[in-house]
């Protein structure tokens, strides 16, 4: 199977991109059908057993059966590397064309994917900025699109967004992640140092297999999930312009392992391009979501076989 096809995205229009950049962010409803919706879901357990289609690791695992506190937030990075389902998702060539398309890129790279797990009764993410996670990056630019995997509640941790505040300044890696006291402190914080007396979070209300775009620079964050049976599970992908490279910043404690000596470029073995103008997509794509083996394509074709 190949990497899916997503035409809800092409409702995006002037409209939608207005509303993208007035806000900040722009939710696009019925994204997914109810088979990928199941399929993707079924996932979650396996990969936080540890059972991985391809045997390799992600490259960030947070939470793990019997060693980690019952009630935070699980999350994994890039979890393509290890399943195909969330790989033919996250490698969509229309995510790509959407996210060039609201930001006014030439084209876009995967930067990573994230899965969101919040059971009942576990713990908020703090608000945060996800540009300040990109400063290993030249552009330190950013657009996510997360999608929900079912449908969101505000007493069950939905995303919430402080609209308007992608023109606020840009803070740098925040203090905290997973908001134990006050989760929206660090927003107030950043509020109050753009002059912005008492911003109102927008809370996100959509059916299971939606997604909201977010810019890099926007506030967002998520409240605990109060409830005893509802799960909150999500898929945020976060895409770089194909452009991208190494910064000669410091920075990137994770995603810097991938750069070669003295060579600022991003190879698109970690950082594949998933659509541009000039037609350029990363050409293993399709094969290793078929395979699960990063092959050149006529490999992957007799491999396929
Ligand atoms: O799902 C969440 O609670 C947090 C999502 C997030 O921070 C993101 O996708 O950038």
């Amino acid at each position: 199977m190949a990497a899916l096809d997503l035409p809800a995205f092409g409702r995006l229009g002037a409209a939608e991109v207005d509303r993208f950049h007035r806000d900040g962010f722009l939710v696009v409803e019925h994204l997914l059908p109810e088979s990928q919706i199941a399929a993707l879901r079924e996932r979650f357990p396996r990969l936080f057993a540890g059972r991985f289609d391809t045997g390799v690791y992600p490259d960030e695992w947070y939470w793990r059966e019997g060693m980690s506190l019952p009630d935070v937030t699980r999350h994994m990075a890039n979890a393509w590397k290890a399943d195909l389902t969330i790989a033919r998702l996250v490698l969509s060539a229309d995510l790509g064309r959407a996210a060039s398309r609201l930001t006014g890129w030439s084209g876009a790279r995967l930067g990573q994917d994230t899965i969101w797990w919040k059971a009942p009764k576990t713990k908020p993410i703090a608000h945060h900025q996800d540009t300040s996670f990109m400063d290993f990056l030249d552009p330190a630019q950013t657009v996510t699109c997360w999608i929900t995997l079912d449908d969101t509640h505000p007493d069950a941790g939905t995303l919430e967004y402080a609209p308007g505040s992608h023109r606020w300044p840009l803070t740098p890696l925040p203090d905290a992640f997973h908001g134990e006291d006050d989760y929206r402190a660090q927003m107030k914080a950043a509020a109050q140092a753009a002059g912005v007396a008492a911003p109102v979070p927008v809370l996100i209300d959509v059916p299971a297999g939606s997604c909201v775009f977010h810019a890099g620079e926007t506030w967002h964050g998520s409240g605990p999930n109060t409830t005893g049976d509802r799960m909150r599970r999500a898929i945020g992908i976060h895409m770089i312009p194909a452009n991208a490279q190494f910064s000669d910043r410091a920075g990137g404690y994770i995603y810097r392992r991938y750069q070669r000596t003295g060579d600022p470029s991003l190879d698109e073995s970690f950082f594949p391009i998933l659509w541009s103008t000039t037609g350029q997509r990363t050409d293993w794509i399709d094969g290793y979501c078929a395979t699960g083996r990063r092959v050149k394509p006529p490999i992957a074709q007799a491999l396929a076989v």
